[in-house]
C-alpha cells in the first residue's frame, strides 16, 4: 500500500517497548501509527503492538520504523503498510550510510532468493518478500536535535544543527537525496517551531514531520502552522491517553 505521506497531520509514534495504555481506542483519532523506539525493540515485541493495532484498527495506516534490520521479518514486512529508514544526517557514518547498504544487501539477497537464481535462503529477516518489500520502504532524512534523547546516543549524534543548517538538510532530502520524507526529531524535549519554519520553504515533495515533547493542541497547531505537514507524539499516548487526546487538531 502507498500514502500520500503529506495527507497525514496527526501520527503517533508507539514504542514497542514501553508500558502501553490498557485502552487504546485514543488511537482511532490519529491519522497513521508509526511503531518503533529507541531501545529495547524487538521483531516479537514490534510484531505484538502490529497484531494489536491491527486487529482494532484495520484500515488505519502502519509504519514501521526499524533501528536494526533484526527487527525487520517476514511476519512484520506483511502486517505493516511501510517500513521508515531513518537518514540521519547529524549522526555517524553508521546511521547514513552503513546500516543502509546493509539492509539493502540483505533484502537484494533475500530477493534473488525468490526470484530464483538458485542461491539458498539465508536467515528469516525480509523473508520471501523480495522486491515487495523495496516497495514499501521509505527513506527519512531525519534530523535530531535533543542531544539528551536515548535516539541521540543510539545514531552518535555529536552536532546540533542551527536553523540554517536544518533548512540545508531539508533542500537535501528534497533536491539531492530524494526520500519522501523529512523528519525533525525532537524526542522528549518541545522547543517550538523554529527548525520546521526553516526547513518548510525548502520542502514540495517532501512530507515535513516534527516529533519531540507535544503535548497540548496548541503545540501541534504552532507546528503545523509553521510549515509541517504532521506532527509525531509519542511519550504523551504512554503516559496519559486523556492528554493525548488533547495533541489532536481540531479539523
Ligand atoms: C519520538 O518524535 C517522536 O521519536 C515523538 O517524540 O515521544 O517526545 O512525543 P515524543
Amino acid at each position: 500500500m502507498s500514502f500520500d505521506w503529506s495527507e497525514f497531520e496527526h501520527v503517533t509514534k508507539v514504542d514497542p517497548a514501553k508500558r502501553h495504555p490498557e485502552s487504546i481506542d485514543v488511537l482511532r483519532h490519529t491519522d497513521a501509527v508509526i511503531v518503533g523506539g529507541s531501545d529495547g525493540v524487538t521483531e516479537e515485541n514490534s510484531l505484538a503492538v502490529f497484531e494489536r493495532l491491527r486487529a482494532e484498527f484495520p484500515d488505519l495506516p502502519l509504519v514501521q520504523e526499524p533501528y536494526r534490520s533484526a527487527h525487520v521479518s517476514k511476519r512484520t514486512v506483511e502486517v505493516a503498510d511501510a517500513v521508515f529508514v531513518p537518514a540521519v544526517y547529524n549522526g555517524d557514518k553508521t546511521n547514513f550510510v552503513e546500516k543502509h547498504v546493509g539492509f539493502f544487501t540483505e533484502l537484494a539477497r533475500k530477493s534473488e532468493d525468490v526470484t530464483g537464481s538458485g542461491l539458498p535462503f539465508v536467515g528469516s529477516v525480509l523473508a520471501s518478500k523480495g522486491r515487495e518489500l523495496v516497495d514499501g520502504v521509505v527513506g527519512e532524512g531525519y534530523v535530531v536535535q535533543n542531544p539528551d534523547s536515548k535516539v541521540a546516543g543510539l545514531t552518535n549524534v555529536e552536532e546540533h544543527y542551527t536553523p540554517e543548517q536544518v533548512a540545508g538538510a531539508a533542500l537535501a532530502t528534497e533536491s539531492f537525496y530524494g526520500f519522501p520524507i523529512f523528519y525533525i526529531e525532537y524526542s522528549g524535549r518541545y522547543v517550538g517551531p523554529e527548525d520546521v519554519s526553516a526547513a518548510a520553504p525548502f520542502l514540495d515533495e517532501t512530507a515535513l514531520l516534527y516529533g519531540g515533547g507535544i503535548r497540548s493542541r496548541a503545540q501541534t497547531d504552532e507546528i503545523l502552522d509553521a510549515g509541517a505537514d504532521a506532527v509525531v507524539v509519542g511519550d504523551c499516548f504512554h503516559e496519559d491517553t486523556e492528554r493525548f487526546l488533547e495533541t489532536v487538531p481540531t479539523t
